[in-house]
């Protein structure tokens, strides 16, 4: 059980709501008692489930009287109390006034505040019949605290309590804190191309289930899907086609940025990675002297791995990664660049070591921490780099043995492109097949022998787009399970379990359907009968 720490900040926050309540008060008395039909806070539909819940039966209304307040020094708080009047706009049409004033007749408030003895994601909310108090630890910690508030809001008004629809918001306390600072996905564009649209509606959807890291796979053997200005062959040429022989494409620096800004809004980090020496074959048709064979080799629209290489002996092939390397970092706020590092088959072992130690600092010199997939961690590396486990737990060890820390996408339980059973249609099943109790029925912490929890840095699922090459196709293999490795990465493991995921599976249905999510729906989850094909309210 937490204690919890009233700092001075919210001492302040609790200051100014009661001021609010006195002034409002003074109207009270003239208003009529709402009186709600009860309400269980923790039977809303949680997704991830946070630390701890309490429920009081009472209501919060959100109406026409409600208004949202944060601190008027506070811009990032501002900004996210204007994100949630947007959101609560959508769902309910009403347009809640941001630190309204007396005209705006408002006798129930939405606070936002920071406190800054909490962790920076943590955040509680009380919420009571007059006031709904968010404190959280930083801007990050209120807009996870937002997703909470959109996920209790009821899915519709109940208009018989007064003349005008109330939002019924069950009433409680909620303390929460994620489990893990890395909560991610992937997402392979390379093998088939997705536009900026595409990537936008999932960073939309990582939001919801306060996922914060998206890891994009720019590069592989089928294409190159990122503007470098100072080679432009590799995305004019490297990027021109895709699995199957379609036209494939890529993002301008420009796209790009509007991406990582798009993430940022939404406190998601965007990780770039160029995957090497290995997985090459597209940049090699641009640029044939990076493969050292002295072969121009042909653009590739096939599935196979592990046939192509850069030349690990050549100093060029440093100065081209450099100048790769530079661009990417300079439009990419985040702290890590991936350089892939897998499956390099056609790759000696003492070449691939000798480019992993060459590679590392380039990395460093700008400025970014350096991830790999687990393969990497058989060279010697500096102790910030980072590895990605998702084939071999020795690996994962001599990582740890390094001082690295470790992200974990098993690709047993992980991986977003295996099929969700034999007949399933899209997805493949090297690492077997992936139902939806499979990819929620495990334990992080445990799942890797010689790793201890500080070992970990979080979770990742990542989605390789060999079978899709359609947005409803990617959110058929992503959804719904994307929702339980939210719930792996962010909940504590003593509230994680299958019968409570389930319920609050079948929950999400609405969401779901109101964000036109072409999800797969799974046996096991008992999905609610619903009908209304053309949802007339956006989230
Ligand atoms: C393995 S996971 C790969 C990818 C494939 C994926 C398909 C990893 C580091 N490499 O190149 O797309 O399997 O499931």
């Amino acid at each position: 059980m937490k204690v919890p720490s009233f700092g001075t900040s919210l001492i302040r926050s609790l200051a100014m709501l009661g001021l609010f309540l006195v002034v409002t008060a003074c109207m009270e008395e003239k208003r009529p008692q709402i009186v709600y039909p009860e309400t269980d806070l923790s039977a809303s539909p949680f997704m991830p489930i946070p630390d701890e819940v309490v429920p009081t039966g009472d209501a919060f209304g959100i109406d026409r009287h409600t208004g949202i307040y944060a601190p008027a020094a506070d811009g990032e708080l501002l900004e996210i109390a204007d994100y949630l009047a947007d959101r609560l706009q959508s769902r309910t049409g009403l347009r809640l006034p941001v630190n309204g004033s007396a005209e705006n007749d408002i006798h129930r408030a939405i606070y936002l505040n920071t406190d800054t003895e909490k962790g920076p994601e943590d955040y509680d909310m009380y919420i009571t019949r007059d006031s709904l108090l968010i404190n959280a630890g930083s801007a990050a910690g209120a807009f996870m605290a937002v997703q909470t508030l959109r996920q209790i809001l009821p899915e519709t008004a109940n208009d018989t309590l007064a003349e005008f629809p109330i939002w019924a918001v069950p009433t409680g306390k909620i303390t929460d804190a994620p489990e893990f600072a890395y909560r991610g996905s992937m997402l392979d564009v390379a093998r088939h191309f997705f536009s900026v649209e595409d990537v936008k509606k999932y960073i939309d959807i990582m939001a919801y289930y306060k996922m914060n890291v998206l890891h994009l796979g720019l590069t592989n053997d089928q294409g190159w899907r990122i503007e470098i200005k100072s080679w432009p062959l590799l995305a004019e040429v490297g990027g021109s086609t895709e699995v199957g022989g379609g036209p494939g494409g890529y993002y301008t620096q420009e796209e790009y940025k509007d991406i990582v800004a798009y993430a940022a809004e939404q406190f998601i980090t965007i990780v770039p990675e160029v995957d090497m020496p290995g997985h090459t074959n597209a940049a090699s048709v641009a640029y044939p002297f990076l493969n050292g064979n002295g072969k121009t080799p042909e653009l590739y629209t096939g599935t196979r791995v592990g046939f192509s290489t850069w030349d690990a002996r050549k100093d060029t092939v440093y100065s081209f990664i450099d100048d790769v390397v530079r661009e990417i970092s300079a439009i990419t706020p985040g702290p890590y660049f991936h350089v892939g590092g897998d499956e390099t088959h056609v790759t000696s072992q003492s070449d691939y070591i000798y480019f992993m130690e060459r590679v590392e600092p380039i990395v460093r010199k700008y400025g970014k921490q350096m991830v790999g997939w687990d393969e990497m961690a058989i060279a010697k590396l500096d102790s910030s780099s980072i590895a990605q486990f998702w084939a071999s737990e020795e690996n994962a060890q001599k990582a740890v043995a390094q001082g690295m820390k470790v992200i974990l996408s098993p690709a047993k339980k992980a991986y977003l492109d295996m099929q969700y059973d034999s007949l399933s249609p899209l997805g493949l099943h090297w690492a077997g097949y992936i139902p939806v109790d499979t990819a929620y029925q495990w334990n992080p912490v445990s799942y890797t022998a010689g790793l201890d929890r500080d070992d970990i840095l979080g979770v990742e699922a990542p989605l390789w787009s060999e079978t899709i090459s359609e947005l409803s196709e990617l959110e058929f293999l992503a959804f719904p399970r994307l929702s339980g490795y939210a719930e792996l990465a962010w909940s504590k493991e003593e509230n994680r379990d299958w019968e409570s995921y389930r319920l609050r599976l079948a929950a999400q249905a609405p969401y779901f359907r109101r964000m036109e999510i072409n999800y797969y729906k799974s046996p096991l989850i008992p999905w609610p009968e619903m009908e209304l094909p053309e949802p007339a309210i956006k989230d």
